[in-house]
């Protein structure tokens, strides 16, 4: 059975944990707890040697990265989600990409800043505020566009590209971002926010944090 390695407050393992459940594949998870460095332990480092979640196991096999895991359970369960279409497949990768390369990081680096780094008492670095803000006001315009013209990120369907922007945009309320310039996009979310791919998970993002 496919085994996750995630954490409820690391938006980037989400995503494959949302697509586990789209997919209703017979899987388990595990939280590592990221606080307590069990991310470097010698155990988690053997699973993923970069000390990261998420993280997968099937059998003896393992890897990482969000995407990567998202398309090999998609693969491996023939999964309505990355069609075998490879002009298909490209479409998806590309919206994957643009949303982990585009929003992802920059809702990141405005997550980081806003959340966890006063949590944790950390320096907090408002260039990096202004600059993930910026980021996100050139980008997401692109992201309604595509909103206004398909239910979904690549057509009528919903594909991995749009578990993934579910995923990047789990710190809206914690990275305090105003989705408000974006009717469609905060429709869109709010539908996605209550089918069961994501309501089997939480009711909202750090909710298993008590935020
Ligand atoms: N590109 C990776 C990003 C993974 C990532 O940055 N994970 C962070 C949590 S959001 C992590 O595990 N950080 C722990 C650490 O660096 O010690 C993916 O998409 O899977």
């Amino acid at each position: 059975m496919i085994k996750l390695y995630y954490h409820p407050i690391s938006f980037p393992s989400l995503s494959p944990v949302f697509a586990a459940e789209a997919m209703g594949l017979d899987y388990e998870k595990e939280v590592v707890d990221l606080q307590a460095g069990q991310q470097r332990s010698p155990e988690y480092l053997v699973i993923n040697p970069y000390g990261k979640v998420p993280a997968m196991q099937d059998g003896d096999y393992t890897m990482a990265e969000s995407a990567s895991i998202m398309r090999y359970m998609a693969r491996k369960s023939g999964s309505e989600f990355y069609p075998d279409d490879i002009q298909a497949q490209g479409e998806i990768d590309q919206w994957t990409d643009f949303v982990n390369h585009h929003i992802r990081s920059a809702v990141a680096r405005v997550q980081f800043n806003r959340f966890v780094a006063p949590m944790l008492g950390a320096d907090v670095d408002k260039a990096s505020v202004t600059t993930g803000l910026g980021f996100l006001e050139n980008n997401l315009p692109i992201i309604e566009d595509r909103l206004s013209a398909h239910n979904f990120l690549c057509g009528d369907k919903m594909t991995l590209a749009d578990i993934a922007l579910v995923a990047a945009l789990e710190p809206e309320k914690t990275a305090r971002l105003d989705l408000s310039p974006y009717p469609k996009l905060t429709a869109w979310l709010a539908a996605r926010r209550s089918e069961t791919f994501y309501t089997n998970i939480h009711s909202h993002f750090g909710a298993e944090m008590g935020i």
